[in-house]
């Protein structure tokens, strides 16, 4: 029997909920991108902050493209489960505060109307680091398919849905939004208002105006591990819970999520949930690109290579486990200033911790997706930084190594949306040229990082042996 409203009466009394009227909520957060990291994220926060406060909000999911999560999603009355599981017996609790789910392309002015409701406040975003666009370039011109997409009646981009909402809302005189990414890019906040306010200043410099006087636009560090789910997830959730559950997900125990504190207007006390509601958001943001998320990087070009296949794997191999412990400890860590407090050596045992959790496989190729978009924040922002300290930096650029080995052009598996771009460059520049054509002056991969003479030698080294 299938998770609903009318099925919920036969849930296993294990399942944690929290009970209060779905039906009361009048605040709504639209969110773009919903995916399994916002059911396991973002929707646990908000359902306790709602527990905690009594006041209802809802979230109303849009996925950008496909229909699968609304498949999954909508026959159960958009409820759905959430289970933990780290040391101990897992933990499923169920969440209530998702009310719909539009998917954009079927009904693009749905998600417009849903941006300019007086219910909305919020809009949060996990489009994946290819959803902003960003060249990294300051001085390009902009992608022709964002000059389009405000006047698109069917957009492509959260540009062109943002612009439109946002219009429709000035034209009502309706207050300004928090628009608050939810992405892991370093300043992500302040890139999406910069490249937003690019795009309108191109088609309406007026409702550019608008934007910047009444929408904000806080930066945010997300973290929690959610893999992928599997089929025998679901299985075994069913047997245990009762109902079959479509859209459940699974996670660790642990989730962080450090916000701006720079709202537009009402949000949920999320701090009453845990969430850490701050000034600056920088050290805890650079702390996880480069430490956790340069650690998982580094761990599933290296582990893929030698034929591993989850991150537990490969972090207990003990070549490439003292590889990543270096990468983290000495040199992500001591890359940036940390906060006052901010202790990052007792951060890279936790993040050890978590990568070894045995009770949740995370797969490396999930992880190796899309890395030309992930490697600049994760990994040569570090190198920059060290760079300019006069460091040197052996672990990245092993790991960086074992990325461009990944990407040559002869793995059927690549998963990146320039994998044509790269393969072609490794055609032209050959294993000697390839490091130079990514990241030299006018390099591919648009930069923080040149690579000095020696850090090109020493690519070009673990090339060798990489890729052959
Ligand atoms: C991972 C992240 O897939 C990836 O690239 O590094 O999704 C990671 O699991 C999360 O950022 C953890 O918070």
């Amino acid at each position: 029997m299938r998770l609903s409203e009318q099925t919920l009466a036969s849930l296993d009394a294990r399942v944690i909920q929290v009970p209060y009227d779905r039906a009361a909520g009048s605040k709504q957060i639209v969110h773009l991108g919903l995916g399994a990291f916002t059911r396991a994220h973002q929707a646990v926060f908000t359902e306790d902050a709602i527990a905690a406060s009594g006041e209802v909000w809802r979230i109303l999911g849009v996925s950008m493209r496909s229909a699968t999560v609304r498949d999954q999603l909508a026959p159960q009355d958009c409820l759905f489960t959430v289970t933990t599981k780290g040391e101990g017996a897992p933990a499923t609790r169920l969440v209530r505060c998702l009310s719909d789910i539009i998917v954009a392309p079927e009904d693009p002015a749905r998600v417009v109307s849903a941006i300019a409701d007086p219910k909305t406040h919020i809009v949060t975003l996990t489009v994946t680091e290819k959803g902003y666009h960003l060249s990294g370039r300051q001085d390009e011109a902009l992608d022709p398919l964002l000059q389009d997409d405000p006047a698109s009646p069917a957009p492509r981009t959260i540009y062109g849905y943002l612009a439109q909402g946002l219009k429709q809302r000035r034209d009502q005189g309706l207050p300004g939004l928090t628009i608050l990414s939810c992405d892991n890019l370093a300043d992500n906040g302040t890139r999406l208002r910069a490249m937003l306010l690019k795009v309108l200043t191109g088609t309406d410099p007026q409702l550019a105006q608008w934007c910047a006087d009444n929408c904000t636009f806080p930066c945010s560090m997300v973290d929690r591990i959610v893999p992928a789910t599997q089929p025998d997830d679901t299985d075994r959730l069913e047997s245990m819970i009762g109902l079959r559950d479509e859209a459940a997900v699974f996670t660790e125990p642990f989730r962080q999520w450090v916000i701006e504190d720079r709202f537009a207007g009402p949000r949920p006390p999320w701090e009453a949930a845990g969430a850490e509601i701050v000034a600056d958001v920088r050290p805890y943001e650079t702390a996880k690109l480069r430490m956790l998320n340069g650690a998982h990087s580094a761990l599933a070009y290296l582990g893929l290579a030698k034929g591993h296949e989850l991150v537990s794997q490969a972090m207990a191999d003990p070549d490439i486990g003292g590889l990543v412990r270096s990468l983290m400890r000495d040199e992500a860590a001591d890359s940036f200033q940390p906060a006052a407090g901010q202790d990052l050596q007792a951060y890279a045992a936790s993040l050890e911790a978590r990568f070894a959790n045995p009770a949740l496989p995370h797969r490396l190729a999930q992880i190796a997706m899309d890395g030309s978009q992930k490697i600049p924040q994760r990994w040569l922002a570090t190198l920059a930084d060290r760079q300019a300290q006069g460091k040197a930096s052996p672990a990245i650029l092993q790991a960086l190594a074992a990325w461009i080995a990944h990407v040559r052009g002869d793995n059927p598996h690549v998963s990146d949306p320039r994998a044509e771009t790269l393969a072609l460059a490794w055609k032209q520049a050959g294993r000697n040229g390839i490091a130079a054509a990514l990241f030299g002056d006018g390099g591919l991969i648009a930069s923080v990082w040149k690579p000095a003479r020696d850090e090109l030698a020493v690519l070009s080294r673990h090339l060798e042996t990489m890729a052959g």
